[in-house]
């Protein structure tokens, strides 16, 4: 009984700590982010390239970032991610010490990070166009972006998946004008929520288990 009680909790516990389980299109419309948690809110710096409001999703397929500018500049736009939340590996971003990198896109142009390099031009491998390169909703200033990273990208210098541990930071930043960052954002792949229907079943099986145990 102990056991099949603490698979229910493991269950439900997982799926409400991690991210948000979404299929994002990436076409410039942005009606599936209503709704979906706002990670970091930096709006109203004045200037340049104005990093506001940051949301992010996945399914079993792809990381969805979508990112709005107050001020619709938005160009360019530099994701980074922290693949293991270790600071003290991969690049400082503005040595600012929120996070230390290994792969970034700006805009949608992929490249990787070294411990202390910026670009340590080995680069990536898999979806989009073999390069690792992300799908961008729009290259230019708008007033939100939308993008998609697929989860099979592979670091070339040594084919690991850059998504291996699904537990990573995120950094949203741009070096336009003085600069501007989101907070340094913890995210966790999400996995889909089990159906209705499978959650009974569930119980029916949790159920019948008690029962030969007594
Ligand atoms: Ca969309
Ligand atoms: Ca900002
Ligand atoms: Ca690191």
């Amino acid at each position: 009984m102990k056991k099949s009680l603490s698979l229910i909790a493991a269950l439900f516990g997982s799926s409400a700590q991690a991210g948000t389980f979404l299929t994002a299109t990436i076409d410039g419309s942005f009606s599936e982010w209503v709704g979906v948690p706002v990670l970091s809110s930096d709006g109203g710096d004045s200037g340049s390239v104005d990093i506001g409001n940051v949301q992010i999703a996945n399914d079993d397929n792809f990381l969805y970032i979508s990112v709005t500018y107050p001020n619709t500049l938005s160009t360019p736009t530099f994701i980074s991610i922290d693949s293991d939340s270790n600071t003290a590996t991969g690049f400082d971003i503005f040595s600012a010490g929120l996070v230390g990198v290994e792969a970034s896109w700006q805009n949608d142009f992929p490249f990787t990070n070294g411990t202390g390099v910026f670009n340590n031009g080995l680069g990536m491998s898999g979806d989009f166009f073999g390069s690792g390169a992300a799908l961008i909703s729009s290259p230019g200033n708008v007033a939100q972006k939308e993008w998609a990273i697929s989860l099979d990208i592979t670091f070339n210098e040594d084919s690991s998946n850059v998504f291996d541990d699904p537990n990573f930071d995120i950094l949203i930043w741009t070096d336009a004008g003085g600069g501007d960052v989101s907070d340094p954002i913890s995210y966790t792949l999400a996995t889909a929520i089990p159906e209705p229907s499978s959650i009974a079943l569930l119980g029916l099986a949790s159920l019948g288990l008690m029962r030969r145990q007594r």
